[in-house]
């Protein structure tokens, strides 16, 4: 059993996993890179190591570094947090033959569900629904391919086994484009994962995307903490999370129909510790597998927040051999949470990463208010890694409560020296689709091209009525008095001084 674990990440991830060992006790230990030196999970850690340049090739990625850092510690178990080496088996084996405790799923479950249309033939054989395709795995002929195009039908989308988040994915029209759209999705496939192989699958156009998250220990015992609607996405990036899903809310027996298939999908594949099963929902609320994410998610605090369970304590429980500590009969979701990712990007450049020096980084605190973030007033942004800054993530009782406290942390919200996407958040909370809860995959998209198209006066009066309903409902409920909520102040400068004023 270990009692110091290594973080093998950086940034938000890294802090939040290091506060949870320093809850049990854990010793913990940090790695780096170059860029990293001043980061906060190197100043939160019991200890800290440099790896490496800063490039994450030659850092966050080298996994025989890493490994030398634990033995050279003795840290007995290693927790990959997301991204860099978080779905890599041949990390998670690596780990096992050198006694270290891989705090995750067991390799062979990692590689199962890694390749996708393994994947999906796994799922399908436990009798979990997945949308009509090919369901052969290898590497399957353009030929074969063609053939099955004709009996799925169009239109279909080409996605790449070793894919994942839309990379190689291709949509097709008819038969006549489908030779040329398998050569670029196999080129971009092969240029991205160093493997062209392809599947394909009939499109469900205007889909929900609604995933589930999955616990499962070690003696095999397996639930699910509920839905998080993950719709909100641009170019395969998820910007805003919610739980629970708007379209399952209170109709808690297709949530538990869909947990149960989740499970199904978790199970067959032996899995252990924390993982997320990630379903297409069309309106009709049919329900289609997609893939299963082998790690901790970035949106794991939604759920935290309405079901009570500390996600990443659960995963450390696990890994140390302890029973879950619920059966699913105890968990309950509770209130409403909304996440938005705090991006360093430009919205006026082609939302390409805003790099620099953050002087000012003032958080949105008071009720129902979280922020996960590996940054600081004084801490550099470079260019190395994700553009991501903080997750806020606020819970009310009601989604409108949610809402309307979302925008107030927004507002509160200062952050001098990077641009960064709060003005994109803000304007998808004044929304009036958003706010009905009536939104799927094209929405973020759609919008945008929308406002351009129609000058931004796309109107919506009768959902906007109903939602000012919903917000008078809400207002009289408090007691507070409102002030008429202004605009934001954008003038971070205007601010600055004031601050400096007062601190004078
Ligand atoms: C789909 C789909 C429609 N039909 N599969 C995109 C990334 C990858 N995880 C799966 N994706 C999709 N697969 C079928 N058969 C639509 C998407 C999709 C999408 C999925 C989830 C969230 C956002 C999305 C945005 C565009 C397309």
């Amino acid at each position: 059993m270990f009692d110091k674990v290594l973080i093998a990440n950086r940034g938000e991830i890294a802090v939040r996993i290091i506060r949870a060992c320093r809850e049990l006790g854990l010793q913990t230990v940090a790695v780096f890179s170059e860029a990293d030196r001043n980061a906060l999970h190197v100043r939160l850690a019991d200890e800290a190591y440099l790896i490496g340049p800063s490039p994450s090739r030659e850092s966050y990625l080298q996994m025989e570094r890493i490994l030398d850092v634990a033995r050279k510690t003795k840290a007995s178990a290693i927790h990959p947090g997301y991204g860099f080496l978080a779905e890599r088996s041949d990390f998670a084996q690596a780990c096992e033959d050198s006694g270290i405790t891989f705090i995750g799923p067991r390799p062979s479950a990692i590689s199962a569900m890694g390749d996708k249309a393994t994947a999906r033939a796994t799922v399908i054989a436990a009798g979990v629904p997945v949308v009509p395709g090919t369901e052969d795995v290898g590497n399957l002929t353009n030929e074969k391919l063609l053939a099955a195009a004709r009996k799925i039908g169009f239109p279909l989308l080409i996605k790449a086994t070793a894919g994942g988040g839309g990379k190689g994915m291709r949509e097709v029209r008819n038969i006549d484009e489908m030779p040329h759209l398998l050569e670029s999705a196999r080129s971009e496939a092969l240029a991205a994962f160093g493997n062209g192989d392809v599947y394909l699958e009939k499109l469900v156009e205007g889909a929900r995307h609604i995933e589930f998250q999955i616990m499962a220990d070690m003696e095999g015992n397996t639930v699910h903490l509920g839905e998080r609607e993950c719709s909100l996405q641009r170019r395969h990036q998820k910007l805003l999370e919610e739980a629970p899903s708007p379209f399952i809310d209170d109709d808690e027996e297709f949530r538990q129909r869909m947990g149960e298939v989740a499970v199904k999908a978790a199970k067959a594949v032996n899995y252990l510790n924390a993982g997320t099963i990630e379903f297409l929902v069309d309106k009709d609320k049919n329900f289609y597998f997609l893939e299963m994410n082998t790690r901790l998610q970035v949106e794991h605090p939604i759920t935290e927040e309405v079901t009570g369970i500390d996600i990443v304590t659960e995963q450390l429980r696990i890994a140390r051999g302890r029973q879950l500590s619920v059966r699913q009969e105890d968990v309950k979701m509770q209130g409403w949470a909304i996440e938005c990712r705090i991006n360093a990007e430009d919205a006026h450049n082609n939302f390409l990463p805003s790099t620099g020096y953050i002087s000012h980084h003032v958080l949105p605190t008071g009720p129902g208010v979280r922020v996960d973030t590996g940054v600081f007033g004084g801490f550099q942004i470079t260019p190395y890694y994700d553009s991501l800054v903080s997750k806020l993530v606020v819970k009310g009782e009601s989604r409108a409560q949610a809402i309307l406290r979302m925008r107030r942390a927004l507002e509160e919200y200062r952050i001098v020296g990077v641009k960064t996407n709060i003005p994109f958040h803000q304007s998808i909370l004044e929304q009036a689709r958003f706010i009905a809860g009536k939104f799927d995959t094209r929405f973020v998209e759609e919008r945008f091209s929308l406002e351009e198209a129609e000058g931004g006066k796309e109107t919506h009066p009768e959902i906007a009525a109903i939602f000012a309903t919903l917000v008078a409902h809400e207002q009289a409920e408090r007691s507070a008095h409102i002030i008429s909520r202004g605009k934001r102040d954008t003038s971070n400068w205007k601010w600055v001084s004031r601050w400096e004023r007062m601190n004078r």
